[in-house]
């Protein structure tokens, strides 16, 4: 069977609030103190994988984790019922749902090998994430059980990893061997640089990379200070495309010339910053798309209707497709309350590519699927969750029962008891 590349969404979790845990993350802080709407979060998610596999995308899931995180707080000497609220709101955060920060992600033809290597991101920069980690290794080591793959344990801190969405590949196919781009960031702006270049440079070791064919390119300092908490927000790349902001790297024309070296077939589309500001970038999520190739080999970019609502943003794109470039077709989802705390269609996938029979089938979706999967949100998952709910125990064990209804739908009701 061919490698075909496989999106794993991660289901937005029955906690889904607005805390404004993230700093850095400007749409999360602006809206802390929002009430969320946990049900129609994931419904938007659930809409989002329906589409793809409408365009006749493989589509994975990553089911929610158990929240609030009582083994996470048990290691703090406290419970949910005694922690003070901060912790509370940590140990609640519905964030596993951005799946492109569970892993970093290497396919079979990149690795000395020959597996497809994944290693879980310590998220160690945010407190709320940095308990993501555990129950991320448990469901890749059931999801990726078969052979074919090698599962990592994270990288230890102090040296953050956030995982894919700090990596990019580019290839003339997806099952043929490409070039790995690791993006990390420095610190230097008001906002943490969550990405170490330490981090990558083990990730890379531990997948069996060839250093010729590995590059390591720092994110612009400026791009960090303007929100750009992850390279996913300012670049995205999928086969021979790099789709990227002006601003997106502090040594620009170093790794252009490094790409044109070790993937001259590779293609740049880059977004000016004169019709494109950082601003403006960040706040419609334009490069947080999903850059996909279909079926008949044309490529498609997935956006958030934040992207269309942006006037500059929008007339850059008309004009895109218009030309005669690579991307030849625009799609627009709405993920409006993930995007509300900074997380865009990109941010909610994990891209592997492998052989799909050598996934465990219950990580995999159809529509048929997705339908139980949309009745049991639709039963379970809370309808608002106001922040000052946050501690209140009739909330807490509906966000208990919910999850426990999904995994039972998934057939992966094991999970709880990792
Ligand atoms: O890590 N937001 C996430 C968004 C992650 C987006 N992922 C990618 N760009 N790939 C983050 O900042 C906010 C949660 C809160 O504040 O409750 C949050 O964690």
């Amino acid at each position: 069977m061919a490698l075909v590349e496989i999106n794993f969404d991660g289901i937005v979790g029955p906690s889904h609030n607005y805390a404004g845990l993230s700093p850095g993350n400007l749409a999360a802080t602006s809206n802390a103190g929002l009430t969320s709407r946990p049900r129609e979060a994931a419904l938007e998610g659930i809409a989002k994988m329906r589409a793809n596999l409408r365009l006749g995308l493989a589509q994975g899931i990553l089911p929610p984790h158990d929240r609030p995180d009582e083994r996470w707080l048990a290691a703090l000497a406290t419970d949910y019922g005694a922690a003070a609220t901060y912790l509370k709101a940590q140990a609640l955060s519905a964030s596993p749902m951005w799946a492109a920060n569970a892993a970093t992600v290497s396919p079979a033809p990149d690795a000395g090998d020959g597996k497809c290597h994944l290693t879980v991101a310590n998220l160690v920069t945010m407190a709320h994430r940095s308990h993501e980690w555990s129950e991320t290794l448990a469901q890749l080591r059931l999801a990726f059980a078969d052979a074919a793959f090698a599962v990592h344990p994270p990288v230890p801190a102090p040296f953050g990893d956030e995982g894919a969405a700090n990596h990019m590949r580019l290839c003339e196919g997806h099952g043929a061997p490409g070039i790995e781009i690791f993006v990390y960031g420095e610190s230097g702006g008001p906002f943490p640089a969550r990405q170490r270049r330490d981090a990558s440079e083990a990730v890379a070791r531990a997948h069996r990379l060839d250093p010729a064919h590995t590059i390591f390119a720092q994110q612009s300092v400026e791009a960090i200070a303007a929100g750009a908490f992850h390279n996913d927000v300012v670049a995205v790349a999928n086969e021979r495309v790099l789709f990227a902001h002006e601003l997106a790297f502090e040594d620009k024309a170093g790794l252009y010339a490094d790409i044109a070296l070790k993937a001259p077939w590779a293609e740049i589309v880059e977004v000016p910053a004169h019709r494109v500001s950082l601003a403006d970038a960040i706040q419609s999520y334009l490069f947080n798309a999903q850059l996909v190739t279909l079926p008949d080999g044309a490529m498609a970019l997935i956006l958030p209707g934040e992207a269309r609502g942006n006037t500059a943003v929008w007339s850059w794109l008309g004009e895109m497709i218009a030309g005669n470039g690579p991307i030849r077709r625009l799609e627009v989802v709405d993920v409006r309350q993930s995007m509300r705390n900074g997380g865009g269609p990109a941010c909610l996938r994990l891209r592997v590519v492998c052989d799909p029979a050598t996934v465990d089938p219950r990580f995999l979706v159809d529509e048929a699927k997705l339908d139980r999967l949309a009745a049991v949100i639709e039963a379970h998952w809370p309808e608002e969750i106001a922040i000052a709910e946050i501690g209140d125990p009739a909330l807490i064990s509906r966000i208990c029962a919910a999850r426990r209804a999904l995994l039972v739908e998934l057939e992966l009701i094991g999970l709880l008891d990792r």
